[in-house]
Parts: C-alpha cells; structure tokens; sequence
C-alpha cells in the first residue's frame, strides 16, 4: 500500500514538477472532486470566495462574493415585547416556564426577518474537449501560498491549472497551461442559481454576470452583483458565442475573474456593482499572472508565516488528505495535525479581511441558495468561536470585521434595547446578518436570549489585552458601556432568592425536563457568567481611561447581587439556577463552561471548586457531538489541563463524516462537519490546539498546560499571549519543555507558570512568583464563592505541579528560559 503511494509520488513529482507533497502544508488528492461540493478546496482573499472542484472534462469554479446576501436594509424587532415582559417574569418565577416560552412566542419573537441568507454568485464553468481520459491526475491547495493547483494528462500533453484569490488586487486568476505548444483549447462560460441572473459576452471579449439577490420573509432583495471575467492568451484563438469565450489551440492562458456589488454598508446600497466589478478587473488585467502571484503570495505570507508548527512527521503524512483524514484516529500522524491547525489559520486569513465582512457561519464559502441556517451569523457561539484563534494564532487584523459587526451591532441594538425591552444601552439576542439585525428569531426556545451583543462585546477587550492598543480601548469603551448599560436596566430581583437576575434568559438551545423542556428560564449560569464578564470589563475600562465614577460604582453594585455559581448534586457545575441538571444530557451546547473558556472565571488555582466542577459537567455531557461542540470541547480539556483528553476529541474532530454515529467530524477537504458544513469547528480545534500549548489568562503565560503523550516533540513559534508577549518559539523534547523565547512588545510583569523548572538564559535569573500579577493585563477579578450542595459527592483531583515565576520586562526585551 505504501509504496503504491510513494510510486504515486514519484510519479506526480516527476511529472508536474510539483513539490514534494511530503510534510509541506498542502492538502492534496488523487481523485477530482466530482460533483461534491465539501470535495472542492476552498480559496478565499476575505470579499471574495472560490471553491476549486479540480474536475477534467468539465471544471467548476463555485463562486462568491461576501456581501451577496437575500434581502436589503431592515429592522426585525418586535415592539409588544416590552409589554409581555412584566407577565413573561411573573410566570418564570412561578415556575410556568413553558407558559412563558408560549407567550414570548407570541408577544416577544420577530414577526418580521428571522435572519437574511448569505447566497452565491454562481459558478465559472470551464469545458475540455476530449478530456474525459485522462491519466496522472493531482489536486491540491497549497496552504503556504494560498493557491490551489489541478493537474493530469490526456496523451502525450500534461496540462495544469493554478489558481488564486488575490488579496492586493481583489480578483481570482487562474492560469492554464498545456506541456506542449498549441494543445490549450478551453470554453470557459458562467452559470448562476439565481433565476434572474443574466450572462452575457461583451465585444471586448469579456464574460458577464449581473444578478440581483433573493427576496426573503418580506424583505426585498436588492444586493446587485456583477461577476466579469477576461482572457489572455498566448498563441491560439478566441472567440465568442453569447455567453461563452472559447480559446483554441493556445500555449498558454490567464482567466482574470472578478465580482462586486452595490452594497456599501448595512443601511446603504448605493453602490455601483458594474464599475466596481470593471475596475478590479481593469486593474488586474494590466499585470501577468506571474505578478499577480507575486503579490499575492508575499500578503498572504506576511499573516501566514507568522507562526510555525511543528510535531513532527510520519509515513502517513505522505498519503492523499482523503485516506490519512481515513486513518487518523487508527495511526501517528502528527503533521496532520499541524496542517489542520495551520488550514484553520488560512481559512480566518481567507474568510476575514479588514474592511470586510466576518467570517459567517461558512466562511464566505456557499453554494445553496438556501443555505443551512441561511450561512449567517448565530452568535451565541458560532461566531465567536470563529475568532477564537484570531488574536492568539496572531491574526489579529483578521478580527477587525468582527469588531467592525459589533459596532454597527451597538448601532443598531441601541433601538432594540429600547424599543424591546425599555433598557439603556444595546443588545443582540442569538442571530444576525448582512443588515445587523438584532431581534429574536426562530422560535422562543432558540431566540429568547439576550447575550449575543454582550458576548461579542467581549471580543474587544480580549484584543485589548492581547495588544495593549490604548486608542482602541478608548474607542471601544462606548461598546463595552453600553453592553453593560442594557443588562444595568434589564436585570430585575429574583422574588425568591433576591440576586439580580436576567430573565427572560436561556442557557442557549438546551432545557431541563423539570421546566417541560422549555429553555426559558431566569438566571442560568451562562447569562450570570456574561452579565459577570461585561460589568467586570466595562468597570475596568472606565477605570483605565478614568472614566464615568459613578457609574463604575452603579456597576459594582449590581455586579455584587449577581448569583454565584453553583456546584450541584452531582458535583456538576449548575447550568440552571435550580439543581435541575440530568447527568445523562448530551446536548451539543455546553454554555455553562462559558466561564471556564472562553472566559477564566472558572480557574484550577483561584476557584478549584468550580474547576472540579467543570470537569464534572464535561464528563457528563461526553465527547462525540457536532463539530463545532468538539471544538470547544479541545478548549475546555486544555484548560482543564488533561491533553490526552483533548488530544482524543482532535481524534473525534479528524474522523471522516459518517463515523461517528453521534455525529460530527470532517470532510475530505477537511472541511468541519455539524454536520452539514460549519466552518466553527475548524477554528475552535485550531483555537483549541493553541490552548494545549499556551494559555495566557488566568494571571499567568502558562506553557505546555495540556501537552498529549501523542506530541512527545515539537515546537511552535509565533504565538501571541496577553499583554503584548509574543512566544517567539516554545519547543520541548519527550515531553519536557526545553526552551521558551518570549518578546516583550509592551514590558510589564512577565509571570510564567511552568511543568518543569526553568532557567534563564544569558545571566538572567529567575523569581518564585508570589501574590498577584502586578501585570495590568493579567488582573483577575474575585469570583464569589460557589454555592455547594450538601449532596455533592467529595471530588479530589489532583493537577501535576507547576513552577510559577516572575520576570520583570522591558518593552522589546527578548527573554530566552531553558530546562535546568
Ligand atoms: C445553533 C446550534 C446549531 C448550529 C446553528 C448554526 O443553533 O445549536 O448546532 O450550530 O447554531
């Protein structure tokens, strides 16, 4: 079997002149992709999304662009909510939860737009006379220039294809060549699934597309679009038909691609689809495709290259992605690891560039018209967890739509919070869209929740202490105020207990049977722990820019009637106020580990109670789920310190769709299944990956704090910690740490916890930590003591021992620690 692969090898290497397809970071099959779509490799420069079947005979090219979008400007809230809510509160505390949920179906849920869908541009299509036998074939992407390769041979003629989606110049190219003068012939045409898309040929040798996207529950569709598309060619012929382009006997061909459309922001269309779409193209078309690359690549790179990984190699690594995704789980195959974690960097760089739109549900990959959950934005985790690698993977530009969404989202929430609930401040329930909106869609079970605006806020701070960037903080200040200004004036007294409460609230998408399964209920632990989080982050805000006394006062105050968290009969951490949690529930969602990660209220040295807790809570709602549930599961296992745990659910994640009977896994493009496709779970593992060699919350840079028996070497460098530190390179051998270099771009305490003693390199010598982190970025907040029941089983647990030291910093100071 494995030599049949290496003669395969040998074979693709000698005749494409391909590199080698050992450990480089490229996925790569021997099959085109036929007619599946999660077959195809996606390419993507943030606007623009393409997925490259890599067919013979008849190659597609689905196409999109990011603001294609059913729909137009519009608002979705529904104003009798503010009128229910007295009745809604006064059957939750009577425990008539489904009572409340029926008439929060009613009276609070949108009767307008549930959430417009994100839909394709259409496809190019490209047609091979006479190549339906064909021989030595080869896809593959590779992810370290960003470019997608397709090669094969009919006869004595080896033909390839490469092709990009240009970051600088905002087109797709893509070159033919045939090994043999005069042997290119091609008719390349567009197609679209939008039924009133029109295609045309232009005189000047050019291909077009204009549509005009969907009407949806009400809402006109008026996003226009205009795909164009031009050819150059060296020898041979070009002719045109009405809406086709045929080269004949070519050397050589460049197909320039470029889509725009009329959107400008969320309230303005007036854009001008065609000129847009014509300039890009213009542009592009004065340079070569040799150009084009050039700087294509050398943007890419500038992210890209910024952090290296590597575990080390195999044989498995020299197998098509298709059969090592088939055997992962059956053998050692470390570098698969490192591609996948590194893809789900390319794919952030691919789906998320500033100025543009975020990464929704798929990236900026669709082909449906109506897609799974209209591709849009569910942001009670979907979305966030997309950006969860951003900042610490350094990516940080690539969360700047993200940030860009949540202002507009403040924008709009404003009227929400008012109209909705008579509260100050924004806020956003659990979706949104193209057009910001912010009311509660698809059903009270899924939608009567508050948080979605709130915990997006918290994105911004995080890139405040990852970056330590002042303006920004002051700009985001507004946001973070107005975040807690909403919950300030929504929370009301629990009539039983006396804490301040949310309520209506959900613990996202999951529900007791003690509450005849409806979801609505007041003060779940999810809510507590995000209305914890925005008060906490808004009163440190307000601080540091010495700011708004009194309402820091105000906050603290309500931040102090907040319930504290509760360890139940079980000895799980509580995800309901009341002890009503079933050991035997699986649900995907696991929201009461919000406070474990992303947040670290939750924390093995300052709460270990509620750690123990956690861990419980986790075991019980097991391993296999959706993918995107695995993805925050590897987070959840590395902060919980067990890498072997962690390691098993990457195992799970890297399962071909289909096996795990539970659900989940990946497809051969390696793709995240929910199943279907959300792209959530790439970058929660990829986040997750980063956790298990580098945690920077908690008061500490804490290294290695999950590191499996599978990765007993390796090293990664170009990792980002709080507080300006960048992890210049981390490596360990036989699992022990060796050595650490850390930059310091903003100086401070560097404190660094550690499994094994260390020493300073160069003279430098190292302090036992003691008392808190003077650094300010690594402020922790006191968490209240839990409440435990008196039925919770005694749960010991014991974390191997660390070494904690401090290591004061200048700014763009180089610290280099090595095992003693
Ligand atoms: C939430 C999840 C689903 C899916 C959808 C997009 O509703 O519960 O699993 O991820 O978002």
């Amino acid at each position: 079997m494995l030599r049949r692969y290496l003669c395969l090898l040998l074979l693709i290497i000698s005749v494409t002149g391909f590199s080698q397809h050992k450990p480089a970071l490229k996925l790569w099959y021997t099959e085109p992709s036929g007619k599946v779509w999660e077959n195809a490799l996606p390419l993507g420069n943030g606007r623009l999304g393409a997925m490259v079947y890599g067919n013979v005979g008849t190659e597609t090219i689905q196409l999109n662009e990011h603001t294609v979008w059913s729909g137009s400007p519009n608002r979705n809230d529904n104003p009798n909510a503010l009128s229910a809510l007295p009745e809604i509160r006064r059957l939750i505390f009577a425990g008539k939860q489904k009572e409340a949920e029926q008439l929060a179906n009613q009276s609070v849920l949108t009767k307008k737009s549930h959430g417009q869908m994100f839909q394709p541009v259409g496809n190019l299509n490209l047609n091979f006379d006479g190549h339906d036998s064909f021989t030595d074939y080869s896809r593959e992407l590779d992810i370290e220039q960003a470019v997608a390769r397709t090669s094969y041979r009919v006869g004595e003629v080896t033909y390839t294809r490469e092709m990009l989606a240009s970051f600088p110049d905002q087109v797709i190219v893509m070159q033919l060549r045939a090994s043999k003068p005069g042997k290119l012939s091609f008719t390349a045409s567009f197609s679209s699934p939008h039924p009133k898309a029109e295609r045309h040929t232009t005189p000047a040798r050019e291909l077009t597309l204009s549509g005009i996207t969907s009407d949806h529950e009400g809402v006109k569709g008026l996003v226009n679009f205009q795909g164009m598309a031009r050819l150059k060619t060296v020898g041979g012929t070009l002719t045109r038909t009405d809406t086709s382009l045929t080269v004949t006997g070519a050397n050589e061909a460049t197909l320039y691609l470029s889509i725009a459309t009329n959107f400008n922001t969320y309230k303005d269309l007036s854009g001008q689809a065609d000129a847009r779409a014509a300039a890009y193209l213009n542009k592009a078309f004065t340079q070569s495709y040799a150009a084009l690359r050039k700087a294509h690549v050398a943007t890419y790179q500038k992210f890209f290259n910024r952090v290296t990984f590597d575990l080390g190699t195999s044989d498995a690594a020299t197998q098509p992605t298709n059969e090592r995704l088939k055997n992962f789980r059956f053998t050692n195959d470390p570098q698969l690891v490192t591609l996948y974690y590194q893809y789900g960097r390319y794919l952030l760089i691919s789906s998320s560039q500033p100025g543009g739109q975020p990464a929704n549900l798929q990236g900026v990959w669709n082909h449906r018209m109506r897609p799974p959950w209209d591709s849009k934005y569910t942001i009670n985790i979907n979305t966030q967890m997309n950006y969860w690698p951003a900042e610490k993977t350094n990516l940080s530009e690539m969360h700047e739509p993200l940030f860009r969404m949540i202002r507009e989202l403040a924008e709009t929430g404003q009227e929400t919070a008012k109209v909705m609930y008579g509260a100050g401040g924004w806020m956003a329930h659990h979706n949104t869209d193209l057009w910001r909106i912010n009311g509660p869609v698809d059903g009270a079970f899924w939608g009567m929740w508050t948080a979605g605006g709130a915990w997006l806020s918290q994105h911004l701070w995080e890139h405040y202490l990852y970056s330590g960037d002042q303006k920004f903080l002051a700009s985001a200040y507004r946001i973070l105020k107005g975040a807690a200004q909403f919950y300030a004036d929504f929370l009301v007294e629990h009539p039983k207990y006396h804490w301040l409460v949310v309520a209506p609230g959900t613990s996202p998408e999951n529900a007791p049977q003690a509450h005849g399964g409806s979801s609505i209920d007041a003060g779940t632990t999810m809510d507590n722990q995000i209305v914890f989080d925005v008060f906490s982050t808004a009163i440190r805000a307000a601080e540091l820019l010495k700011k708004d006394a009194d309402f820091v006062g105000m906050l603290k105050q309500k931040r102090s009637q907040l319930p504290p968290m509760h360890v139940g009969q079980y000895g799980q951490l509580q995800e309901w106020l009341d002890d009503v949690d079933d050991p035997e529930d699986k649900h995907r969602h696991v929201s009461h580990l919000y406070g474990l990660f992303p947040s670290s209220q939750i924390s093995a040295y300052r709460t270990p109670d509620l750690f123990r807790a956690a861990r419980t809570s986790l075991l019980h709602r097991g391993d296999v789920s959706t993918g995107w549930s695995m993805g925050w599961k590897v987070n959840w296992w590395a902060k919980l310190q067990d890498g072997n745990h962690a390691y098993a659910l990457i195992q799970n994640q890297l399962t071909p769709l289909g096996v795990n009977k539970e659900g989940g896994g990946t497809y051969t493009n390696l793709f995240d299944a929910h199943p279907p496709f959300q792209i959530d779970g790439n970058f929660g593992c990829t986040s997750g990956i980063t956790e298990m060699l580098l945690q920077s919350a908690d008061g500490s840079v804490h290294l290695l704090p999950a590191l499996p028996d599978a990765w007993p070497q390796g090293s990664i460098g170009g990792l980002r910690a709080r507080g300006g530190f960048e992890i210049l390179a981390l490596e360990w051998e036989q699992g022990q740490l060796k050595k650490v270099v850390i930059r310091s771009t903003l100086g401070g305490n560097l404190r660094i916890r550690t499994p094994q003693a260390l020493k300073g390199a160069g003279g430098l010598s190292l302090t036992q930590a003691t008392g808190s982190n003077t650094n300010p970025y690594y402020y922790t907040e006191e968490i209240p003591a839990a409440i435990v029941s008196s039925q919770a089983p005694r749960n010991n647990l014991t974390l191997k021992p660390t070494f904690l030291y401090d290591i004061p910093t200048r700014k763009g100071e180089e610290i280099t620690l090595v095992s003693q």
